[in-house]
């Protein structure tokens, strides 16, 4: 991977931990409305995985779906305006923290409804293969969301009609305040290998291992063979929701994963080891970064909120 790559993907696994370390503190202020479910610890998953795409690929995202629109190229200045609610936002203020979309990066929107993204992708990957493009529709879930029957019906229908999805499951251990290890029935891995497609495992802190799998993922459906599917297990910082007391974790566990999990220091190690990047530029970097998130703050702060009128706007589109 090329310096420019490189640092590129350091400065978009820091632009997601930031964005989400400075909403955490923002949400306090009570000028962000509605419920924020943050990504921060995940964010090798998103970065791993966008890297290989272009704005002819699409993702669909979930309820914690900030990073990977931050990572698909969703700007970041209109993401947090659109988080605070403003007419200058990503979607008009009318989208918020759950339900961002950018359909000229190929952003599908941030959903809601957990198991809602995959039906999506795969109807994504259906139009990809009607047109005899090579793209991929990717979709996010997680551990909780893998255990809905959409989830289900989606990578059956998907490996029926050899389309070009990937599915990415991503682990982080809970399902709002239930634990995967009892939530999830068998095996997740086992279970989505059982639909017939090849599932490429990743250890979700590290941005190269995710890169990886996503390129074997991408091979496969550029070869005509259709779905496949990435498994990365991967540390959640925050509770399920900004707010949550998280009284069903331990400390030793929150401090243990920023600790021994953290994929920025796990990036920063590998790229100063092999002297591929230097401390003088991952610096240089992070100051860029926290500049962008004060800048993006400041802006959405400023930028103007709809008035009640705006409300029928924007109900129906014309096809
Ligand atoms: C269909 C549906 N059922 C339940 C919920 C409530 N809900 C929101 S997030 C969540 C847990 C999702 O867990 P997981 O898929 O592991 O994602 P994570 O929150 O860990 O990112 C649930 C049950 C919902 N939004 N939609
Ligand atoms: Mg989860």
């Amino acid at each position: 991977m090329d310096k420019d790559k490189l640092l590129r993907a350091y400065s978009q696994l820091k632009t997601i931990r930031e964005f989400e370390e400075r909403l955490n503190v923002e949400i306090a202020t009570g000028e962000i409305a509605g419920f924020t479910h943050l990504y921060a610890g995940q964010e090798a998953v998103a970065v791993g995985v966008c890297e290989s795409l272009d704005d002819k690929d699409y993702i669909v995202s979930t309820h914690r779906g900030h990073g990977h629109c931050m990572a698909k190229g969703g700007d970041v200045i209109d993401m947090m305006k659109e988080i605070y609610g403003s007419t200058e936002g990503l979607c008009k203020g009318k989208g918020g923290s759950m339900h961002i979309a950018d359909f000229d990066r190929g952003i599908l929107g941030a959903n809601g409804i957990v198991g809602g993204g995959p039906p999506l992708a795969v109807g994504a990957a259906i139009a990809i293969k009607q047109r005899g493009d090579k793209n991929v529709a990717v979709s996010f879930s997680g551990d909780g969301s893998s255990n809905q029957g959409t989830v289900f019906e989606a990578m059956n229908l998907a490996v029926v009609l050899e389309v070009p999805s990937i599915f990415v499951f991503e682990n982080n251990g809970y399902g709002e305040h239930t634990g995967a290890d009892y939530a999830v029935g068998g095996d997740l891995l086992k279970r989505t290998q059982g639909f017939g497609m090849p599932v490429f495992t990743a250890d979700g802190a590290d941005f190269f291992s995710v890169y990886d799998a996503t390129q074997k993922a991408i091979a496969h459906a550029n070869a005509g063979q259709g779905p496949s599917a990435i498994y990365a297990e991967c540390p959640r910082y925050f509770g399920h929701y900004v707010g949550d007391p998280q009284k069903y974790r331990s400390k030793d566990e929150l401090s243990d994963i920023r600790e021994n999990q953290d994929c920025l220091k796990i990036l920063r190690a590998k790229v100063i080891e092999d002297a591929s990047l230097t401390e003088a530029e991952l610096a240089t970097a992070d100051e860029q970064v926290m500049k962008l998130i004060d800048d993006a703050v400041t802006a959405a702060r400023a930028a103007p909120r709809p008035v009640a009128a705006d409300v029928l706007e924007d109900v129906y589109i014309n096809y």
